[in-house]
């Protein structure tokens, strides 16, 4: 039988200062596993489904903590493999400064682990075993050895006929250059399921309204355009024209956005899988990444199945008792 999501990206130990504000001051930091790939993955987990990651991590403790926490929750982690002569990738976030509500990242990646790895990394054979792929716009960004990995496994998912799912996720502070970003991004977006935003659009289709940006990306071979607009909710266009809009509910950030897309990418597709309708999929994403907003860590309050429909039932019962 065969498993369900396979991706390929860096899995990084993201380090968040227990209080908000510059990281010049704060003294203590907590650690947790994030990169959008895995948190997507590990999203899907807990919604049911069975996945695996192809990456690189140092032969250091945070490479052994990746592993125990992918193992923990149930990720494959047969082809994570261990580099001697790499650290594991690090990141800082700074929560809630200078602008309330949003975090800076800072990363010690560069020539991590997870930036070497290469096209014989993609084993053809692993990536037959599962019905979809997972890509996103960071791994290409990583280094010239990532990009040729990453088109390897879009190819080997295209003559296979595995889904193809796409983030674009343009991170501004790894790609030197961005015209190379839309160069070498544009073809991956030829996917079953593509997910943006509006920065992302505005980098790849300059001079673009949004939507000739959301016609483009339909006619360069997209199935089902999703854009996530943060506290605006998501939309979804479809090939044949049909466009959905839903809400986003509305959280306070106690914490920290980061990994409130990868969530919501997580829980969507797993919506659309299930056989929902994709109005459905957008609410159930968007219930998703507000739950990640209001804890630190990508993951840990991804959501199952009854945490989403607890979270839905419960708003209802608010918004009724506030009607009357
Ligand atoms: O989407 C969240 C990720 O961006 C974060 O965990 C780190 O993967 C990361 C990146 O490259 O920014």
């Amino acid at each position: 039988m065969k498993l369900d999501f396979v991706s390929l990206g860096e899995i990084l130990i993201q380090l968040n200062p227990t209080s908000p504000g510059p990281l010049r001051y704060p003294k203590l930091f907590e650690t947790h596993v994030a990169g959008s790939e895995v948190n997507m993955l590990v999203g899907l987990r807990k919604l049911g489904y069975t996945t695996g990651i192809i990456s690189r991590v140092g032969k250091d403790e945070f490479g052994v903590m990746i592993i125990n926490f992918l193992r923990g929750e149930g990720v494959e982690t047969s082809h994570v493999y261990v580099d001697e002569d790499a650290p594991t990738g690090l990141y800082f976030v700074q929560r809630h400064y200078p602008v309330p509500g949003q975090s800076t990242v800072f990363y010690y990646r560069h020539a991590s682990a997870a930036s070497r790895m290469r096209p014989e990394d993609v084993d053809e054979d692993y990536i037959r075993r599962f019905r979809a792929l997972i890509l996103t716009g960071i791994t290409p960004a990583l280094s010239e050895s990532c990009y040729h990995a990453v088109k390897k496994a879009f190819n080997i998912a295209l003559n296979e006929g595995l889904d193809i799912i796409f983030d674009t996720n343009i991170r501004i502070k790894l790609w030197r250059d961005l015209s190379i970003a839309r160069e070498r991004l544009l073809p991956f977006l030829e996917s079953k399921l593509v997910f943006t935003n509006a920065e992302d659009l505005s980098v790849l289709f300059p001079g673009m309204t949004f939507e000739e940006a959301l016609h483009r990306v339909i006619d360069l071979g997209a199935e089902l355009l999703v854009v996530k607009l943060g506290s605006e909710g998501s939309l979804a266009v479809t090939r044949n024209g049909e466009t959905y809009r839903a809400e986003a509910f509305d959280v306070p950030v106690i914490e920290d956005v980061i990994g409130a897309g990868d969530a919501f990418n997580a829980a969507f597709t797993a919506s659309i899988y299930r056989g929902m309708s994709v109005h459905d999929a957008l609410r159930y994403g968007n219930v998703a990444g507000a739950l990640v907003v209001t804890t630190r860590g990508d993951i840990e309050s991804q959501p199952t199945w009854d945490a989403i429909e607890s979270f839905i039932k419960h708003r209802l019962k608010k918004g009724r008792s506030h009607i009357r």
